[in-house]
């Protein structure tokens, strides 16, 4: 049963106060919300969108710690950079407030306190690892170690990067603070719980069975959380930055950001509503079961979104639940993943500084490739091609055409048609259906599939002008050339609403050139929309070419970074203990001609290679399959070991000595050689 709602409370995901926004995230979370609400105001829908920086946390700790100054400055700043991005990119939040504001921190504290004295919560002492020296807990991210599979030295908490494990901190040797050092020991910690276990079962059955239209990867995510069933989870952090804990005696203690976080989209709405009391009392957008709450995230946060945070409300109970959910996967750049920490990004400040006004081509592009369904990759390459060849070649070529011939003609007067042909009332046609097609998708959250209809009527106008020539029309016959410009405009007219929650920049600029006081949604398909006789002013292009060099150039950026992380990567590894000259002459290193060399059944890893020594042949087994296809190998000289006990594999083949070969920082290898060709079994000293 489809449900009627009176208005819409749209939020889209509070970006962690610690670094710049980059294209991903608009691409994930604030232009499909942005469409959104854009949409539903157009439409003349009450609707709300509201958003603001995410403040707390360990992440700006981190990055206060590592500049040297106060969090408030690290949180300042970028509230106030992301703030302007946001408002540069024409996302039209109704606020953009922050979760330090005293709005929040008192509506985050109340919510929780009332969960406390409702006895929603439950207590626990836990052991957790703490550095006496700076008298901290620590969180899983700041806790390093060797790791127990492979023995690196340094594994996260969570995770060991360097053989994959996943971890969690008891199981590091030797764990030590990841910032100071320090080792930790393990020390008792009271904390606060949401028992979610006792909640699986209306969750299971408000998600699993009455919202099974949400999202297939949202629904999946849910699916397998719940499946896995539910556990409580920790709602308060040993951490000085963030919401105290509002219990007597608990200093030291705030509230998890997630705990918090969601709640700032409540605090964020009450400072709208004192800022405009047109909208009714806070209440109105978050407890009235005809509000619809919609939520845009990306695809990390959808367990805190569509399980802990609606678990939290109706513990609280008097508000709504989201109604949808609409994640994106991720954005990759380049093929590779986002990355703030490796400054691995377009980062949007720069991207308007280096293209300046080029906004609406950025949504156009991150829309037409919304990892809507998978994770999807930005290219430049793919950036220029699809600015160049469907916003200037397509829609901005057709509107250019209709607008200035209008000029050229008929001095800007919108000339009145005489006649329509089949072909003018075909096209009509397609514009009138134009409207109910995007609604659908809309309204289905099919962002990129929607943008796909409106630049299909801007092919459409392209193709029917390009048809009707009038510039050769002109010529024989007068006044068919007002049919074919009439109807040009009313698509190009039509072309400013269908656009403009995509691209409200150009489809402004487009308003101001066909002369419409304002653009409403209803009046989308009418093919009357500019009257005979108004005058046009002078028009500009809409779009213009992005030439070569930016894109080089930006591609040139990205490379640099890749090849300074690289480098800051590299970390050679401490020399091994001395050893006596007598020592180094025990090792027999030789040279050796590659006669042969093959793969070994079974045993992926391992390369088999017969080689000339110079007193005969011999059988080495090395284990570099990964790197090299056994051909490539043939005929080379390597460096190895002559002397070294043979050893047998488990299938019974024999190896009589080691290639030596180099390990790169990323793990690759490559086997070493002589600079000239030498006789094989030429010693090495
Ligand atoms: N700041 C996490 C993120 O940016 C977080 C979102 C909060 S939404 C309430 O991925
Ligand atoms: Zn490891």
């Amino acid at each position: 049963m489809e449900k009627k709602f009176k208005r819409t409370t749209i939020t889209a995901a509070l970006p962690y106060a610690n670094g710049p926004v980059h294209i991903g995230h608009l691409a994930g979370v604030y232009v499909p919300a942005d469409i959104y609400a854009r949409y539903l105001r157009l439409k003349g829908g009450e609707v709300i969108f509201v958003c603001g920086s995410d403040e707390h946390g360990v992440p700006v700790t981190i990055r206060a710690r590592k500049e040297g100054v106060s969090v408030q400055d690290v949180v300042d700043r970028y509230h106030n950079l992301i703030k302007q991005s946001f408002a540069d990119f024409g996302i039209s939040f109704d606020i953009y407030s922050r979760t330090t504001s005293p709005t929040h921190h008192q509506l985050a504290s109340d919510f929780f306190k009332k969960l406390y004295d409702d006895g929603k919560l439950t207590e626990q002492v836990t052991e957790q690892f703490y550095d006496e020296a700076t008298g901290h807990f620590l969180t899983d991210r700041n806790i390093r170690g060797e790791c127990p599979r492979c023995h690196h030295p340094e594994a996260y908490g969570d995770q060991c990067e360097h053989c994959g494990a996943t971890l969690s901190p008891e199981e590091l040797i030797n764990p030590y603070n990841a910032e100071t050092g320090n080792p930790l020991v393990r020390k008792a910690t009271k904390h606060w719980y949401l028992p979610l276990d006792k909640d699986q079962p209306w969750l299971e059955k408000w998600i699993l069975e009455e919202h099974k239209e949400w999202r297939p990867n949202v629904y999946g995510q849910c699916k397998s959380w719940l499946d896995g069933g539910l556990r409580p989870r920790a709602v308060t952090r040993d951490l000085e930055w963030g919401i105290p804990v509002p219990i007597e005696g608990q200093e030291g203690k705030v509230l998890y950001v997630w705990f918090d976080a969601p709640i700032g989209y409540i605090s964020n709405t009450k400072e709208l509503c004192e800022l405009r009391p047109e909208l009714g009392p806070w209440e109105k957008w978050w407890k009235d079961p005809e509000t619809r709450l919609v939520h845009f995230i990306g695809k990390d946060n959808i367990v805190f979104h569509c399980i802990v945070f609606p678990s939290m409300l109706r513990a609280h109970g008097g508000y709504i639940l989201p109604d949808n959910v609409p994640s994106n996967e991720f954005l990759n750049l380049e093929g590779n993943k986002i990355s703030t920490s490796k400054n691995y990004a377009v980062w949007l400040n720069e991207y308007l500084q280096e293209l300046p006004d080029r906004q609406d081509e950025l949504r156009y592009v991150l829309t037409a490739n919304a990892p809507e369904t998978k994770d999807n990759d930005f290219t430049w390459a793919d950036f220029q091609a699809r600015c160049n060849n469907e916003l200037v070649a397509v829609y901005g070529n057709f509107v250019n055409r209709a607008l200035q011939l209008t000029q050229k003609y008929y001095n800007g007067a919108v000339p009145a048609p005489v006649e329509y042909t089949d072909y003018d009332r075909e096209t009509l046609k397609a514009v009138s259906e134009v409207k109910g097609k995007l609604e659908q998708l809309l309204e289905g959250f099919k962002f990129r599939e929607a943008q796909k209809e409106a630049m299909t009527l801007a092919r459409t106008g392209n193709k029917y002008i390009a048809d009707c020539e009038p510039w050769k029309v002109v010529k024989t016959d007068p006044e068919r050339v007002k049919t074919i410009i009439y109807v040009s405009l009313q698509i190009t007219a039509n072309l400013a609403i269908a656009f403009q929650c995509f691209l409200p920049f150009s489809s402004e600029r487009l308003r101001q050139m066909t002369a419409m006081d304002s653009l409403s949604w209803e009046d989308l398909g009418r093919t009357d929309l500019l009257s005979a006789g108004s005058q046009l002013p002078k028009p500009s292009l809409l779009f213009s070419k992005i030439e070569d060099e930016v894109i080089e150039a930006q591609i040139k950026k990205l490379e640099a970074t890749i090849k300074a992380n690289e480098e800051a990567d590299y970390k050679a590894k401490p020399v091994k203990d001395t050893i006596s000259y007598d020592d180094f002459q025990k090792l027999d290193i030789r040279v050796g001609t590659v006669l042969e060399c093959e793969r070994v059944p079974k045993m992926k890893k391992l390369l088999k290679f017969k080689i000339a020594d110079g007193l005969g042949d011999r059988t080495i087994v090395s284990g570099i399959s990964q790197w090299y296809e056994p051909e490539q190998l043939v005929g080379k000289q390597v460096l190895f070991v002559a002397n070294l006990a043979s050893r047998e594999f488990k299938n019974g083949l024999v190896s009589e000595g080691m290639i030596l070969s180099a390990e790169n920082n990323d793990g690759s290898v490559s086997v070493t050689t002589t600079e000239r060709l030498v006789k094989p079994g030429s010693q090495i000293s």
